[in-house]
């Protein structure tokens, strides 16, 4: 044993990995600022002690050489050089408020808001927004979901109608553009996966080009050629239109508004289809034969479909699956999960956005969008950014033009823990504490019957010698600098606070009623009253309380059967109190079934069947030309593949790669031999937009013809020695921004044209 072994043991601390939307409960040992050890929690009410591989590595995050250690400004000379947070901040709001008089405040655009766990740090930033006027905002929802939540709002009345797939009680689960094994995306994915595979009375359908690790266990995997799948889906659901296997008494009692889309499912050629997906028709039948036979059916959609051709419709034909079968609203089905919180933006403003006119969805411009926005003389255009816990040179199409875009504006500014592609170019950087080194929480609460919240604790304090502010800091030392809070009594509610909450809450209550225009500052008002009220440096924690008042108003049935007791406001006060004792995390709502029903938000609380625009789409879909490739391009590239050496942008360190460390592109043997690439061969492989060389891994999984990169590289990253190094490939200097769905502008990232020859 050696002398570090031997060294006492640190406690194990809860805490949660970061990496995906799953944020897996996790148990960490701390030892000399190392995440040294990581074991699933058991004491987690989400993942109950799940964990994959990937949170072994956390360590490579929170100690990433890049890791900023205090504030940046943009120096004359053009490099990023230290400067004092009063200086920085002063400086940023001076430029924020100068753009703001000069331009508007529509001219100030914020992006990001949290990552894949991170989300407390954003729950401020409405505050920021409106001390400068901030109009429009988006994030990386914004080129993946916001399609989906335009087909809820007009399926079930509200986009925050959101369905959740119970695959633990499915019969049958099917996934769609979804590869769980490697992505994950619903609790102890593989372990559930692997159940439903080996018990002879439940099916897994996965509809997906490629034979997946997930596509590996499936009962039926339908092998759509890449860009197909409104095909497919539209011939799943016209045999159940045809062969009159639909749910009669549920639609009869639920749903409404079907006969025009009935109809143009009943004329669809079901074979011509088939041919169209490049899945057999016997295929297809048997398929939604199962569906309509199951007792249960949950489905989940994911970027294979939303970030393809006919995203809006894909994810609209997706839920008439489950709709059509009357999958919903039951156990095992899809149910309408409570929240704690919006992921999105204010979807009460604009629709459309001022320069381009792309459609604005749940207050989100599309990030395809972004540059079209910034890259004209259009006097509405955008001029300053804040990019918050988000790296869009690396992440949104075409990293080129975002690039000449983001240099284009009067000032960028940048929220990170480390120096990214994006804080790269900023003009101020204002670094933060890691996500183990301060308070923090996940809004990513999608389950139902429980769904589960977690509010973490720092586990080790900022490195020794840092100069590091937590998110909510910053935003107040942003909206202070304004002024805007200045005649506000702050002590006054501080010592309310102190005495009797109830009280705290009259005021604040009284407060916003008489001044409105305060509203979106109410997260920093209880900041910087409530807050310094909390015990153990918890003042970040503060906004919870207005979620956790929220909650238990708008939903106290469902938080006091998760074991919550009280009415009114004590039972808002009981579930933040118990958000802040509960390290492990906590069930703050168990839902009864018919609530599903009951969220439905269409004023007959019925599902409206029929969206007219993409009913449209689907009956054009019979004149849609797939004519031969562009011989120039003849390949199709799915730029952007999760597998278990990805992490988005999170870990930019390539050594946590222990195999793969470049990221290679999956070619089918068919297509290497075409080629003349053998395994571990380099290739030079472009698109339209640009092009780049890649090591390639002959991987049979694929169709010919079809192509396979995986997200999250080509960042840059610093050796031991200090010289900046860039692995892989960023799958973004391959995409095109205008190659995007017409309807949500979600981007084609999994169908980009191109070629390969050896290098
Ligand atoms: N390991 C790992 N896990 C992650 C992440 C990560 O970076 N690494 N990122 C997280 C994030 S932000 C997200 S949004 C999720 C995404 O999770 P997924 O959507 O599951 O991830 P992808 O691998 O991008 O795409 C899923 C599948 O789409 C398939 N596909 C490609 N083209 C088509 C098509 O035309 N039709 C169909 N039907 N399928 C197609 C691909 O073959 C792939 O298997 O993963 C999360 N989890
Ligand atoms: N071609 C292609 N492009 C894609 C995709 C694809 O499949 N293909 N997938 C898309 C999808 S689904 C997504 S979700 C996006 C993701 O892309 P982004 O929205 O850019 O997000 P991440 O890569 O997750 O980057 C998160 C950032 O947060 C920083 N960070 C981590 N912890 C903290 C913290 O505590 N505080 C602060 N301030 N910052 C922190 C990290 O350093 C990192 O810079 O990429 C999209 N882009
Ligand atoms: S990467 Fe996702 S599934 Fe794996 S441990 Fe982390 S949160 Fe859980
Ligand atoms: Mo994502």
């Amino acid at each position: 044993m050696t002398d570090t072994a031997a060294a006492p043991a640190a406690d194990w601390q809860p805490t949660a990995c970061i990496l995906c939307s799953l944020n897996c409960g996790i148990e960490v040992r701390v030892d000399d600022r190392r995440i040294a050890s990581v074991r699933g929690d058991r004491a987690n009410p989400r993942s109950h002690g799940y964990a994959c591989e990937k949170a072994q590595r956390l360590d490579h995050y929170q100690n990433g050489r890049d890791r900023l250690t205090g504030p940046l400004r943009r120096a004359a000379d053009g490099t990023l050089e230290a400067v004092g947070w009063d200086t920085a901040i002063r400086e940023i709001a001076e430029r924020l408020g100068a753009v703001r008089d000069q331009h508007g405040g529509a001219s100030i655009f914020y992006y990001g808001g949290g990552g894949q766990a991170n989300h407390l740090g954003g729950a401020y930033g409405s505050a920021t927004r409106a001390a400068f006027g901030v109009r429009y905002m988006s994030n990386a929802l914004a080129q993946e979901k916001t399609g989906e939540f335009w087909v809820d709002g007009q399926l079930f009345g509200r986009s925050r109608c959101h369905t959740t797939p119970d695959f633990e009680r499915a019969e049958v689960a099917v996934f769609v553009g979804k590869n769980p094994w490697e992505s994950h995306g619903f609790p102890r994915s593989r372990v559930v996966l692997k159940e439903i595979a080996k018990d002879p009375a439940r099916s897994l359908v996965v509809i997906d080009p490629r034979r997946t690790k997930t596509a590996a266990l499936a009962d039926f995997h339908l092998q759509v050629r890449p860009g197909t799948d409104a095909f497919c889906l539209a011939a799943l659901l016209a045999v159940l239109v045809q062969e009159e296997l639909l749910d009669e008494d549920f639609l009869a009692e639920h749903a409404g508004e079907g006969e025009r889309l009935l109809g143009v499912l009943r004329d669809i050629p079901v074979d011509d289809y088939a041919g169209r997906c490049g899945v057999g028709e016997d295929l297809i039948r048997a398929t939604a034969r199962r569906l309509a036979g199951a007792g249960s059916v949950a489905v989940l959609e994911d970027l294979g479909i939303q970030q393809a051709p006919h995203s809006t419709l894909n994810s609209y034909l997706e839920k008439l699956l489950f709709l059509l079968t009357g999958n919903f609203g039951r156990a095992g089905t899809m149910n309408i999960h409570s929240g704690i919180a919006s992921l999105g933006g204010d979807f009460r403003k604009d629709r459309e956005t001022p320069v381009s006119g792309a459609r604005i969805i749940t207050g989100l411009i599309p990030s395809n969008a972004i540059a079209d926005e910034i890259l004209t003389d259009d006097p509405g255009r955008l001029r300053a950014m804040i990019v918050e816990s988000s790296n869009p040179v690396h992440s949104i199409a075409d990293s080129p033009r975002m690039r000449e875009a983001l240099e284009r504006l009067d000032l960028l500014v940048v929220f990170d823990v480390a120096l990214t592609e994006t804080a790269r170019m900023a003009d101020y950087v204002l670094p933060s504490p890691s996500q183990y080194e301060k308070w923090e929480a996940s809004f990513f609460c999608l389950e139902f019957p429980r769904n589960a919240f977690q509010l973490r604790r720092p586990i080790m304090g900022p490195p020794p010698g840092s100069d590091l502010l937590p998110e909510p800091e910053i935003h107040r030392r942003l909206v202070r600098a304004t002024g805007v809070l200045d005649d506000v009594d702050i002590d006054g509610l501080r010592d309310l606070a102190a005495r009797s909450r109830a009280e705290f809450g009259g005021a604040l209550f009284a407060l916003v009623g008489e001044r409105p225009e305060l509203r979106p500052h109410l997260p920093v008002i209880v900041y910087e009253t409530l807050g310094a009220t909390l015990p153990d440096g918890a003042a970040a924690a503060a906004a919870l309380w207005l979620n956790a008042h929220g909650v238990a108003q708008m939903m106290g049935d469902s938080v006091r059967r998760a074991g919550i007791e009280g009415e009114g406001f004590a039972l808002g006060e009981a579930l933040f109190e118990r958000i802040l004792t509960s390290h492990s995390g906590l069930v703050f709502t168990d839902d009864a079934y018919p609530e599903t029903f009951a969220r439905l938000a269409h004023p007959d609380k019925r599902v409206r069947l029929t969206i007219p625009e993409l009913v449209d789409e689907l009956e054009g879909l019979r004149e849609e030309r797939q004519g031969p490739a562009d011989p120039d391009f003849p390949l199709v590239l799915s730029a952007g593949e999760r597998r278990s050496g990805t992490a988005n942008t999170i870990f930019r360190d390539p050594a946590w790669r222990k195999q793969d460390r470049e990221g290679a592109l999956r070619v089918h043997p068919h297509d290497a031999g075409h080629i003349g690439l053998a395994d571990g061969a380099r290739a030079r492989l472009t698109t339209r937009r640009g092009s780049a060389e890649v090591v390639v891994e002959v991987h049979d999984g694929l169709q010919p013809g079809h192509i396979s990169l995986p997200n999250g590289l080509g960042l840059s990253y610093p050796s031991e020695d200090g010289t900046q190094g860039v692995c892989g490939v960023a799958p973004n200097d391959l995409t095109s921004s205008d190659e995007r769905d017409w309807f949500a502008g979600t981007p084609h990232h999994k169908h980009v044209p191109a070629r390969l020859e050896a290098a």
